[in-house]
């Protein structure tokens, strides 16, 4: 009879592990994580992602890495007296049911240092952390360099 328990209670947090997984990977959805081709001899990429929170939470990422890059930041591109700059954001909010999509000359994700010369067929996996403590890998790709203004 205990071991029988012992099988049932395993096979119940089994089950449980998988729920959870199954609700976090549902409740924000992380998708078209594309980074810039770079000439090798860069030492900063960038790249773009939409996410989509299907939650009645607001989720709030709050750090983004790989182990590719020394550090990865999240930045916005603006305009200030006609200068374009880039601020550096310590996190990034998604209120409940709304997608964010980061795109050039706006919202992006700044990748520092990458580790080898990233080229198309490399496929790097990041990790997306949010505040709740739920954390999303998601697999990147790599795109021709059409845009330098970023
Ligand atoms: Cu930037």
């Amino acid at each position: 009879m205990k071991k029988v328990n012992a099988i049932f209670f395993f096979l119940l947090l089994f089950l449980n592990i998988n729920i959870v997984l199954a609700e976090n990977s549902q409740k924000i959805h992380i998708y078209d994580l594309w980074i810039n081709e770079a000439p090798p001899t860069a030492t900063v990429l960038v790249a773009y992602v939409v996410l989509k929170n299907n939650s009645k939470r607001l989720m709030t990422l709050n750090s983004v890495s790989c182990p590719l890059f020394s550090s990865i930041e999240i930045h916005r591109s603006i305009i200030k007296n006609d200068i374009a700059s880039m601020e550096r954001h310590s996190m990034l909010e998604i209120p409940s049911k709304s997608t964010i999509k980061l795109s050039p000359g706006d919202f992006h994700l700044m990748l520092f240092n990458p580790k080898i010369p990233l080229n198309t067929h490399d496929t790097p996996i990041f990790t997306f952390s949010f505040l709740d403590g739920t954390q999303i890998p998601v697999t990147a790709t790599i795109r021709k360099r059409k845009d330098m203004t970023h």
